[in-house]
């Protein structure tokens, strides 16, 4: 895979980078998006209406159970080319944030530092109550486990459509977006908003942006350069031709 020159150039004089990734970042981790089909029981339900406090006050058990599932994916999965490459990336600039809307840990796992979690993280749990992080409680079978301290429902420490992204988050996603030279967006479907705008902040402060996806997306034709393809090929293709 070749870039255009110009490219290679920018990337190896800029300083300051930031980097927005989507689901389809850990799709070759073996981890389904969001708006491809989810695979077996879940294949009749639409992830934005399980993703919701409306869903989980009508029926927590089935969507406790439908984040059970995807935990379950998740620590099957390792993370893949795409996630080494930004770990790389990383220690290449004199200042890096990486952003991201997943909530599945693989990049943390692959070894980057500089890891923003706008969504959350589903390994964690808190109280639906409270709104404290809950570590043990004890498995009576009912579904969803209740909290030890206050016997309000379980829920997994992510951010569902509806709710609000933890302030700190979006504020220093929004900072990267605002002073970095360079900004890539990789692997996202670029329409769910907060996040969706930060690229377009990155271009209103004069930064080049990337776009890396298989398919077209709203931001691509806002894009100063967009590569479609795979994110794990295309991120490290790039490492290699910058770098080596
Ligand atoms: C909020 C965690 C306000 C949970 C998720 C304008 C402004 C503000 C809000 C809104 C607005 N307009 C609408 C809203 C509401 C809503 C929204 O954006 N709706 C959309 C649908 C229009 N936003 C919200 O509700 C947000 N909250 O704004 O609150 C507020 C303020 C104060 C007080 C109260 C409320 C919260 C949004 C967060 C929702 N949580 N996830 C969980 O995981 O279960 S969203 C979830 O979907 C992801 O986290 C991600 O953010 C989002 C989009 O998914 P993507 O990551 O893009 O994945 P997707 O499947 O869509 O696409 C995959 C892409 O990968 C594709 O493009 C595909 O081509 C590509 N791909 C496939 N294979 C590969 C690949 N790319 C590279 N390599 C490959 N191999």
């Amino acid at each position: 895979m070749s870039f255009p020159l110009e490219l290679v150039q920018t990337i190896r004089a800029v300083k300051d980078v930031a980097v927005l990734t989507g689901a389809g970042v850990s799709a070759e981790s073996g981890v389904p998006t969001f708006r491809e089909a989810q695979t077996g029981l879940w294949v009749r339900y639409d992830p934005q209406e399980l993703a919701t406090p409306e869903a989980f006050r009508d029926n927590p058990s089935l969507v406790w159970e439908w984040y059970a599932w995807r935990r379950e994916l998740i620590a099957k999965a390792r993370p893949n080319p795409g996630h080494y490459a930004l770990v790389d990336m990383e220690q290449r600039f004199p200042s890096f944030a990486l952003i991201t809307q997943n909530v599945d840990g693989l990049h943390q796992l692959a070894g980057s530092k500089a890891v923003i979690n706008l969504h959350g993280n589903i390994q964690l749990t808190k109280c639906s109550q409270e709104g404290i992080l809950v570590e043990k409680w004890e498995d009576t079978g009912v579904i969803p486990p209740r909290c030890p301290h206050c016997g309000g429902l379980l829920r997994p420490d992510v951010v569902w459509f509806g709710e609000a992204l933890p302030p700190g988050a979006f504020n220093a996603a929004s900072q990267a977006a605002r002073r970095c030279d360079l900004f890539f967006s990789i692997g996202t479907s670029s329409v769910v908003e907060p996040a969706a705008s930060l690229p377009y902040l990155a271009l209103e402060h004069g930064a080049v942006v990337v776009e890396i996806n298989p398919s077209e997306t709203p931001l691509t034709s806002a894009a100063t350069y967009a590569f479609q393809g795979p994110s794990g090929q295309v991120l490290s293709a790039l490492v290699e031709a910058v770098w080596s």
